[in-house]
């Protein structure tokens, strides 16, 4: 039986990660942060109860700042692959905390590799990095593939292209099993609240059933080629397969923009929605309700406005990603598109919603 190593299983990715894996018959190891509250629900439902007989999935306490951690989960998994999904991985925070998000995201890899170089392992582990478009950031062409020279756009994007070069250059220099996975934007039910597909659903969701009147958002302009995580990390678990470690870009070749998601957002929950006005005077107006989802809004009013705070000092205003390689490689075929993946979104956070007005209205 393999044994995985999965940093960052608690976050979006390696939930899905684990649930793949364990699916393979991967004996699943992950890494979590000590929190003062409960931060596995994303795992919560393949978790097994560590008395049990020889658990298929083992949680350890530790922190990507924390080489000691680091290296002793790793000298006792002995993992034959390890994945390291854990980061500081949200663009703006990391603008108001780049010490930090370098120290987990650029160094945190590097005390991973060492722990493999220094444990003797660099025959036995291979090695998964979470590498990301943001490395393009300022594009230099478009699409963006495995060639496209690097220009990151804000302290997260810096971070990472340490990490992508660390990859590398372990590889090179001690033979390591280490590749990157170049992944675009990817999203689905799980992903965190302040990511903007996750805001927009969320925030549409909440409208519909009356919990909060207006959705703020930044740059409505801001083009993302948006994939479903389960397609993604089918493809993490791809890479480590082959003969020899490579790099690849993971995307669907389609670009969104940031309004015409919250359009596809508000259409899935039965709202027809009207943009008018420009830059931080934008606003989106009801024009038409079509379904009994969304009680709580009513044509003519407004449900979206700009707010400067979300603009970022740097941004990145356009990636498309060509995944070529992937598909010619390693027969890699996403098989869920941004339009189902949104309805998706938007039916989980309307479930919710429909829940929490249940709730209220109850007087709980
Ligand atoms: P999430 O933010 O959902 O998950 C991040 C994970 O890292 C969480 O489990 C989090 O723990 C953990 N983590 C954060 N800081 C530390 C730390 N100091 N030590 C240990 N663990 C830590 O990210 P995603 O699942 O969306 O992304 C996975 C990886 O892929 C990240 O590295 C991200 O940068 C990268 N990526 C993501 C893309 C995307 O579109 N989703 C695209 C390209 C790359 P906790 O739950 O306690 O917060
Ligand atoms: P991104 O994702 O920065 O691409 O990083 P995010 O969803 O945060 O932003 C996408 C685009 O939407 C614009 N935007 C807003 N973003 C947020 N979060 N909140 C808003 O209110 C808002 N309004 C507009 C942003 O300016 C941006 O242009 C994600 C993360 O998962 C990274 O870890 C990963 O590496 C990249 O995707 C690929």
């Amino acid at each position: 039986m393999k044994k995985a190593l999965i940093t960052g299983i608690t976050g979006q990715d390696g939930s899905y990660l684990a649930e793949f894996l364990l699916e393979k018959g991967y004996e699943v190891h992950g890494i979590k942060r000590r929190s003062s509250s409960f931060n596995t629900e994303r795992i919560d439902h393949i978790y097994q109860d560590p008395h049990e007989q020889n658990p298929k999935i083992v949680l350890h306490y530790g922190d990507l700042s924390d080489s000691s951690s680091i290296t002793s989960i790793i000298q006792k998994v002995q993992p034959d692959e390890i994945y390291n999904l854990a980061a500081q991985s949200h663009v703006a925070v990391s603008f108001e905390q780049p010490e930090y998000t370098a120290d987990i995201d650029a160094l945190g890899t590097i005390r991973i590799l060492e722990a493999i170089r220094m444990l003797g392992l660099t025959d036995n582990t291979r090695f998964y990095q979470a590498s990301t478009s943001e490395l393009y950031g300022k594009v230099k062409e478009i699409p963006q593939n495995e060639n496209t020279p690097f220009h990151p756009r804000s302290p997260y994007g810096v971070a990472k292209l340490y990490a992508y070069w660390a990859t590398v250059n372990y590889r090179e220099s001690y033979g390591i099993y280490a590749c990157n996975g170049i992944l675009f934007n990817h999203e689905s039910p799980r992903r965190g609240e302040t990511f903007v597909t996750r805001k927009i659903t969320r925030g549409i969701a909440n409208i519909a059933q009356g919990l909060v009147d207006c959705l703020y958002l930044g740059n409505l302009d801001a083009l993302r080629d948006w994939g479903h995580a389960k397609d993604y990390v089918r493809m993490q678990w791809m890479m480590l397969q082959q003969e020899q470690p490579e790099d690849f870009v993971i995307a669907m070749g389609k670009q969104v923009s940031v309004r015409d998601f919250v359009h596809m957002a508000a259409a899935d929950a039965g709202i027809t929605l009207e943009f008018s006005g420009e830059g931080v005077d934008e606003i989106a107006t009801v024009a038409a309700v079509e379904c009994d989802n969304a009680p709580g809004v009513k044509v003519g009013d407004v449900i979206v406005k700009v707010d400067p705070r979300y603009f970022r000092p740097a941004e990145v205003e356009t990636l498309l990603g060509d995944p070529t390689k992937a598909k010619e490689k390693l027969g890699w075929v996403p098989e869920i598109t941004v339009e189902e993946m949104c309805a998706e979104m938007v039916q989980n956070d309307l479930r919710k919603a429909k829940q929490k007005a249940l709730l209220v209205k109850n007087g709980y």
